[in-house]
């Protein structure tokens, strides 16, 4: 066993900590704990306490400590990588920057109200136009970086859909590399949806795999074929598998043609076999690139997939961003209302409202932006983000 101490206020929580290092499986561990836990005085953590302690005790602002929440919860590289840019304070400095603008605004502002000869007052409006637009543009470049973060977040909702028996499953376990969903060749085989990450060129995806889609008695396979068809409503992207090997059927080409306005890549699989699908009616309907020729049995195509997965989302380019991204609900909603108070501040020049008023409108925004990192944000609030963390971060 390993003990190592460790003194305030040079660690995480700036506060005097002792860690334990105990040789590793289940029971070892346990017997230490239960030996602590029966001192006086010793608890066990709550969910998010040690990230809590570093936020209280002024070791890292609040979207810091949220950041933690999303490297624990990453998915992919990427969004662990995002996650540690947050964590290092990237995104907060560009808050701290906005609002201290906004203090000099409201500097500014202050000393010309005890002048409030005519020439002034227009001069200093014309001064809060200029500042707050900006402000507000900033802002904006911040929401725009939000739709990729959820998207590296939580992974693209990607569906996999298409008649039964035409290789759906097949699919997803070749993307995973894994025997997850059950593979027959009797139609009807997937009842349930089966959802699965994988990353495809830094691109997490959230597969689901679903019921073949079509007409059908059986109570259970029907309901399978509705929580396909909402899968459908809900992806971002659909990965419509036919299957080369037999004529296209009169239902596919309705509902590709339904699904047309959607980002989907149609995959002709079971190339390995005699071809007889006529692919004509589907360009007709989906650009050429997107049209992927496949044998999940052979492990052929798959190169091809990937690489149209990459070219339909961020053109390829997520590479090359700087790993900013706003993608936190509570982050996106305060954002909108500092922009929206900012527009107030800027609507109020131009109707002419007295200058002391306007300053309230900048204020507010100023606040809103501070509640981002933490500053002066209610303790329930703070409870509630905290309990998001699992035991023992
Ligand atoms: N020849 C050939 N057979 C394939 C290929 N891909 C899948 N299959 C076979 O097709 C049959 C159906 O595959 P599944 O992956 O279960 O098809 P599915 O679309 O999930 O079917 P349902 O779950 O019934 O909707 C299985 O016997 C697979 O081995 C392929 O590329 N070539
Ligand atoms: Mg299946």
């Amino acid at each position: 066993m390993l003990v190592t101490v460790m003194r305030g206020p040079r660690s995480f929580t700036a506060e005097d900590v002792v860690e334990i290092g105990a040789h590793g499986g289940v029971v070892a561990v346990k017997r230490v704990l239960e030996t602590l836990l029966a001192q006086d005085g010793i608890r066990l953590a709550e969910p998010g306490e040690f990230t809590k302690r570093a936020f209280l005790n002024g070791r890292i602002d609040l979207m810091q400590a949220e950041a933690v929440i999303d490297l624990i919860r990453s998915k992919s590289d990427r969004a662990f990588a995002v996650a540690m840019k947050q964590a290092e304070g990237t995104l907060s400095k560009r808050i701290r920057e906005l609002r201290q603008s906004l203090i000099e605004l409201l500097a500014h502002v202050e000393v010309n109200i005890d002048y409030p000869e005519h020439d002034v007052a227009e001069m200093t409006n014309a001064y809060i136009r200029e500042r707050c637009g900006k402000a507000v543009e900033e802002i904006e470049k911040l929401l725009k970086t939000a739709k990729e973060g959820k998207i590296l977040r939580e992974g693209i909702v990607t569906a996999i859909v298409g008649r039964p028996n035409v290789g759906k499953s097949s699919l997803l376990n070749a993307l995973t590399r894994e025997n997850k969903a059950i593979v027959t060749d009797i139609p009807g085989t997937t009842r349930d949806i089966i959802e699965e990450y994988v990353t495809i060129n830094g691109i997490p995806l959230r597969l689901l795999d679903t019921a073949g889609i079509r007409e059908t008695t059986d109570v259970v396979e029907r309901i399978g074929v509705e929580r396909s068809r909402s899968a459908l409503e809900e992806a971002d992207l659909i990965l419509f598998v036919l299957n080369g090997s037999e004529p296209l059927h009169e239902d596919e080409l309705e509902l590709l043609g339904k699904l047309k306005d959607r980002r989907m890549i149609v995959i002709v699989n079971k190339s390995d076999l005699p071809q007889q699908i006529e692919l004509e009616p589907i360009k007709a309907i989906v650009p050429e690139e997107s049209i992927v020729r496949m044998s999940v049995k052979a492990e052929q195509g798959l190169d091809d997939l990937e690489g149209a997965i990459s070219a339909l989302f961020f053109e390829g380019q997520l590479e090359s961003h700087d790993l900013t991204y706003v993608s936190n609900v509570r982050h996106i909603t305060l954002l909108k209302q500092a922009q929206q108070s900012l527009r107030d501040a800027i609507e109020a020049t131009e109707a002419g409202i007295p200058i002391d008023i306007i300053q309230i409108d900048i204020r507010n925004a100023w606040e809103q932006l501070g509640e981002l990192i933490g500053d002066a944000v209610g303790e329930s609030l703070i409870d509630q983000i905290f309990s998001q963390f699992c035991l023992g971060k």
